[in-house]
């Protein structure tokens, strides 16, 4: 074959999108990219805790579904967004997507839907991928992939995922003393079997009600009594808390913060922020609580850098999610004010790969630790496995080790664990070291 007939196998021959349902029973875009070789498809989760500086999902408003039908983003794909991918190199990710923001023409994408463009881009990359013939792990991480990611996993929901009380989001569970991600992936999943038992004994079956991320949403208010149960469900499994687990807040506070009184509507009253801290100060003393994403509203990047000097002698790593939206100029602000010692990273939040990629890096190049996520309103897709890998992550968020659209990242991770076994280490409790 000559070498005109090779470039001709990588070229972009189709574009397409449809329109399917999520895990929370919204319509999403899932988009299909074809070589003459090779053809595989994307698709675009969704938040419900959303940050305000996230690339804009494009939805359709009126009366069909909601307003939450997505056909205007079907329509950027397939009549926009494919007349300028097609006859592309489907290798070339960067021009893609930089050719992608320049069509779009906003700073948000909010022309053609970030929903549109992050499935586009994920997708692109999936069919490169393919027609090499490498998972995607590989693809994107080359020969870099050496480790396996801690899984923080949303075993308690609340806030924006749940019917009831909690003001704080997610309670996770990070099962680090283990050898293999394979290991600690199944004690994970020992301690959510028993958390339900507990929950079931002490408040009913009522109480073992899941939210959106496949965790436990019991009639619970206060964040004491939801870290209480979980440190007992681990001792249940026989396991010892701050020793084999550790555990994880994420507040989304953003969510119950008024901007008009500049306070915290929690626990029945209302909080400032530094009071706030101190009963931050309060739960880590008291239980093995070593990471707490977005303690604060999504703009307070001082009272984040105030309470991450402080818990940082206990080793607790702050993490900015909606702080930061995957965006690599917010990020910066977050190095300025030393916001941080952790970042969330959710690529439909930026709305390309390649801007995905430019974060990660400049996190990991100012030493912050990396925790690649899911988003509440998920589906089937798992590429957010392959990109833990590839980036060799500390961390994967996922929710609970429970419902498909949460498993088919934890069990991707799992498949790669095993096709690597003796090659891939499980970061465990060295996820924890912070470098700087
Ligand atoms: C978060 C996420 C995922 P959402 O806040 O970290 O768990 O929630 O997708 O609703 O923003
Ligand atoms: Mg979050």
């Amino acid at each position: 074959m000559s070498s005109l007939h090779v470039g001709e196998d990588f070229k972009i021959t189709s574009v397409k999108a449809l329109e399917i349902a999520d895990s929370r029973g919204r319509p999403t875009v899932k988009v299909c990219v074809s070589t003459r070789m090779s053809r595989d498809c994307a698709s675009a989760p969704s938040g419900a805790s959303k940050g305000k500086y996230e690339a804009v999902e494009l939805r359709d408003g009126g009366h069909r579904l909601r307003g939450y039908g997505v056909k205007k983003a079907v329509f950027s794909v397939e009549h926009q967004i494919a007349p300028i991918l097609i006859g592309k190199d489907v290798r070339m990710q960067a021009e893609i997507d930089e050719a992608m923001k320049k069509l779009d023409g906003t700073r948000n994408l909010s022309k053609l839907g970030a929903n549109a463009t992050i499935a586009t881009s994920i997708a692109v990359a999936k069919t490169a991928a393919k027609s090499l013939s490498l998972p995607l792990y590989k693809y994107i991480g080359g020969v870099k992939p050496l480790a396996t990611p801690v899984p923080l996993m949303n075993i308690l929901n609340g806030g924006a995922h749940a019917g009831n009380e909690l003001e704080f989001q997610e309670f996770l569970i990070a099962p680090v003393k283990a050898e293999t991600f394979t290991e600690a992936f199944w004690k994970g999943v020992e301690v959510y079997h028993s958390l339900k038992d507990v929950l079931e004994k002490e408040y009913g079956r009522q109480a073992t009600l899941v939210g959106d991320e496949g965790g436990f949403a019991p009639p619970l208010r206060d964040p004491h009594d939801a870290l209480e149960i979980i440190t007992k469900a681990i001792e249940d499994s026989g396991y010892k808390p701050g020793e084999d687990f550790y555990l994880g807040i994420d507040v989304a506070a953003t969510q119950f913060y008024d901007t008009g009184k500049k306070r915290y509507r929690f626990l029945g009253r209302e909080w400032t922020s530094s009071e706030l801290a101190d009963y931050y100060l309060e739960l880590v003393e008291g239980f093995p609580v070593k990471s707490i994403e977005d303690p604060f509203y999504e703009e307070h990047y001082k009272s984040f850098a105030e309470l991450q000097e402080k818990v940082r002698p206990r080793g607790v790593i702050i993490v900015g999610d909606d702080l930061y939206v995957t965006n690599s100029e917010l990020l910066e602000k977050g190095l300025e004010n030393r916001s941080t010692l952790g970042v969330i990273v959710k690529p439909n939040q930026v709305g390309t790969l390649t801007d995905t990629i430019k974060f990660i890096e400049k996190a990991k190049r100012a030493g912050q630790k990396i925790i690649l996520s899911h988003r509440s309103g998920e589906t089937e897709d798992n590429y957010v496995a392959d990109l833990a890998i590839a980036f060799n992550s500390d961390f994967i968020k996922a929710g609970a080790p429970a419902r498909s659209d949460r498993n088919a990242k934890y069990n991707r991770v799992l498949e790669i664990d095993q096709e690597n076994k003796g090659i891939l280490y499980y970061k465990g409790v060295e996820a924890y070291k912070l470098h700087i």
